[in-house]
């Protein structure tokens, strides 16, 4: 396949189509939706959504173009013995992880809360990769998943811009991957910190990325199909 260019901040990048996947990150109902761990935070959960949408845009490109699609989801064992005590014992939240909601116990894995939102929900062959922390490189096997497949370049979305979309870029960024994020499709429950998230990326020259948008990845994955 050619090299093919997507528009992006803070300059126009190059990809490899064969070499790039897209890493869909925690669009889990914990974190959309009412009930999840993001509203025992405080959070108003509906502002997630407008990520929805672009994240299904690139992801269906994605698809179409046949990239490796990698979804994440940040959970816990049931008897949470990888929950650190300092992670569960934090802040004031109105549940802590592990107790009972109503999309079943609170960022534990198997529950419904853990699942993928039925929008982005993962088809048979693409991995979904439980981490128990912010980064997707953290206690995962990610790093040897993408090198397996050749990945330099990845495509990053999802929730939240600040917190586990900005740890993983950064883990990525500093394994010598090339970090696109795709800001419309990630989200934050604070936008001003969205804003700025992706400015921080971008900023320096790109000091740990490039942000583009879902239109721009789109159209540029249209072209590898087409090719
Ligand atoms: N609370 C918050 O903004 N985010 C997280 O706790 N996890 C992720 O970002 N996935």
């Amino acid at each position: 396949m050619p090299r093919l260019q997507i528009d992006a901040d803070p300059a126009p990048i190059d990809i490899d189509p064969a070499r790039t996947a897209l890493i869909i990150i925690d669009m889990q109902r914990d974190f959309l939706e009412p009930g999840g761990f993001g509203e025992t935070l405080g959070n108003d959960v509906s502002l997630l959504g407008a990520a929805i949408e672009p994240c299904r845009k690139v992801l269906d490109a994605a698809r179409d173009t046949g990239l490796l699609v990698i979804h994440t989801r940040e959970g816990h064992r049931p008897d949470l013995s990888d929950a650190p005590p300092a992670k569960v014992e934090r802040g004031a939240p109105s549940m802590r992880i592990g107790d009972a909601g109503s999309m079943g116990r609170i960022l534990v894995r198997g529950e419904p809360g853990h699942d993928i939102i039925p929008a982005l929900a993962p088809e048979p062959g693409e991995p979904v990769l439980d981490k128990p922390g912010k980064g997707a490189f953290y206690q995962t096997d990610l790093e040897l998943m993408l090198k397996n497949r050749g990945a330099e370049t990845l495509l990053v979305c999802g929730v939240t811009t600040e917190v586990c979309v900005h740890t993983t870029v950064r883990e990525a960024n500093d394994r010598g991957f090339r970090c696109i994020v795709v800001g419309d499709a990630c989200g934050s429950y604070f936008p001003e910190f969205h804003a700025i998230g992706l400015k921080m990326i971008a900023a320096q020259g790109g000091i740990f990325g490039w942000v583009s948008n879902s239109d721009a990845v789109a159209a540029t994955l249209a072209k590898a199909e087409a090719a």
